[in-house]
């Protein structure tokens, strides 16, 4: 029986469920760049450039292996701009007898796939998507019962399944976690590495300008582009992680530097995402690394637990909850997003780094998404759904499955405690003592009230006390609200009117 196998730009494994049993002779692989993909939000263009050039060098790969590829492009006159668009056209044009896919990695496209399985002329087979460590059948059943889905739980068992820092059934180290030992800052004027990236090659050239024609409006910096687009140069930005960021990666996991986007972050995420490399090679090759103590334990953990601790569990969660998750407001936030989310011009010199690093790069690391970026969102009340689809625009690495977690669960609170035993609000000191940012601000992270001082300060005691009916009550948050409690009447005043004149200038 011949089968169309229809794979998607965050699906370019070779190893792909849906390309498993394909039969050279009978079988056509179809591939669609179309505009509503790049539209639904609006991606950052090196986003788009990223997946559309690693799209195009995927399909070559297959070619070289004598694989028939029906490849779409962006600009071809008849391309219909939808998936389902494509499907049909590719259908009627191979007449297959069956088409073969594997499970997307976003609710919204497994609804069309659920479509197409009623408007199709053919039967559709949707494949699991066995690239990650744990199945949703496996988290669900994890689930199932528990209170709390709290991932350092889910996190242990995933080390006993992979026996990665594993010695029989106990941690390498006799801990499971080093995180105490991970969050340092950077000494004064550190000078980090500088890190590998990847030079534009004809094909990406190519849809640099597609992508310049097609989508002006989008906001973010289409050049330079230097994430690598195949498997090859994944590999290479590996081993450059390996070489020089990850002896430090532990360390200073958490700091943050004015200029210093990358600092010994792995940057791969992209690559994990969208299929160039898989989660399971990539610990294997830490774990092998520390088993033979070229790298310190602490930083190997913290990797690791990275990718099969969180990456997996946000996912589990993410198909455990949807759809309703994405719908989530816990603290009934309702405030736009200002402007600078999509410029970075704004005078506080945290966030004009860090949307500034996103706009220019389509990454920022965890901790600036976390806490500069999403604690900001958090303090000032910003409508969790603005926040989701800005989050998914702007980041090369963002799809659905892994950005709704991050965002509703970990950064806004918005799902109330479901990933979170408490929501991450941090005032100004917390950016202090973790970067430079504050020796160029306008604002002094030392002042809690006043037209000089840090908004985070005031916002974060507002906030506090704005969602006294929803959190002060939680156990984790007594400490705060004791300290709330505990203020002068003067100091609640003046923090109120400081927080109202700001959130008003952000209109
Ligand atoms: P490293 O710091 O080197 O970490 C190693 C790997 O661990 C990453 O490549 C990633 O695969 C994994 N990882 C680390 N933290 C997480 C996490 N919390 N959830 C899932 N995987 C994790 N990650 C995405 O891949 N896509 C997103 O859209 C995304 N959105 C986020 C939004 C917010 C508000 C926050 C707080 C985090 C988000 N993250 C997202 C998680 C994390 O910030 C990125 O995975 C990380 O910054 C990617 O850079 P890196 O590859 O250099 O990671
Ligand atoms: C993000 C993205 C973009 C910008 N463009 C395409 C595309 O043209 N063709 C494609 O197959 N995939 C694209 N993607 C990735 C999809 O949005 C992604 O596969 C779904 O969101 C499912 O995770
Ligand atoms: Fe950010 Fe406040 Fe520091 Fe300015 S003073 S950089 S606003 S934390």
């Amino acid at each position: 029986m011949s089968v169309l196998r229809f794979v998607l730009g965050d699906q370019l494994t070779r190893g792909l469920s849906a390309l498993r049993d394909l039969d050279p002779k009978r079988d056509v692989v179809l591939m669609v760049e179309v505009a509503d993909e790049a539209t639904y939000v609006p991606h950052h263009p090196q986003k788009i450039v990223f997946i559309l050039s690693a799209m195009r060098h995927f399909a070559e790969t297959l070619r070289k292996e004598g694989i028939a590829v029906d490849y779409v492009k962006l600009d071809d006159p008849k391309n219909t701009g939808s998936f389902s668009g494509e499907l049909q056209r590719a259908v009627k044009r191979h007449k297959p007898q069956g088409v073969a896919m594997t499970e997307p990695g976003e609710w919204r496209v497994l609804q069309m796939m659920q479509d197409w399985r009623e408007t199709l002329p053919v039967p559709l087979t949707i494949h699991d998507d066995d690239r990650f460590i744990a199945s949703l059948e496996e988290f669900a059943q994890w689930a199932q019962g528990r209170k709390q889905l709290r991932m350092e739980y889910f996190y242990r068992d995933m080390r006993k399944k992979t026996s990665f820092l594993m010695e029989g059934d106990d941690p390498i180290g006799g801990a499971w976690n080093f995180d105490s030992e991970n969050r340092k800052a950077l000494p004064r004027n550190h000078q980090p590495p500088k890190r590998k990236r990847f030079s534009a090659d004809t094909v990406t050239q190519d849809v640099i300008a597609l992508v310049k024609k097609r989508f002006k409006a989008h906001y973010g910096a289409v050049e330079p582009f230097s994430w690598a687009v195949t498997r090859p140069d994944a590999l290479k930005a590996l081993d450059d992680f390996i070489a020089q960021g990850m002896a430090s990666f532990g360390d200073y996991q958490d700091a943050m530097q004015a200029g210093a986007p990358f600092l010994y972050h792995s940057l791969i995420s992209p690559y994990l995402n969208v299929g160039l490399l898989t989660a399971h090679e990539v610990c294997a090759r830490v774990d092998r690394l520390a088993r033979e103590e070229k790298i310190p334990l602490n930083a190997a953990e913290g990797f690791i637990r990275q990718i099969i601790g969180w990456r997996e569990y946000v996912r589990g969660l993410y198909w455990l909850k949807m759809p309703d998750y994405a719908q989530g407001n816990a603290l009934g936030a309702e405030r736009d997003l200002p402007e600078f989310f999509w410029t970075g011009e704004t005078d506080m010199n945290c966030l004009r780094q860090c949307i500034g690093d996103t706009l220019q790069n389509a990454y920022a690391h965890h901790i600036q998404r976390l806490m500069v970026i999403g604690n900001f969102a958090l303090l000032a009340g910003l409508d969790p759904k603005a926040v989701q689809a800005w989050f998914l625009a702007v980041y090369a690495d963002a799809f659905e499955w892994v950005e709704l977690p991050n965002v509703a669960g970990m950064a806004l609170f918005s799902d109330g405690g479901v990933m979170a035993s408490k929501p991450y609000a941090a005032s100004g000191a917390y950016i202090d003592r973790m970067s430079d940012y504050c020796q160029g601000c306008v604002y002094s992270p030392k002042e809690k009230t006043g037209p000089k001082a840090c908004p985070f300060n005031y916002l974060y005691w507002d906030f506090l006390d704005r969602n006294a009916d929803r959190l002060s009550r939680n156990p984790r948050m007594g400490m705060p609200y004791k300290n709330l409690r505990g203020m002068d009447e003067a100091r609640r005043k003046a923090i109120a009117r400081d927080a109202k004149r700001f959130l008003a200038s952000l209109a």
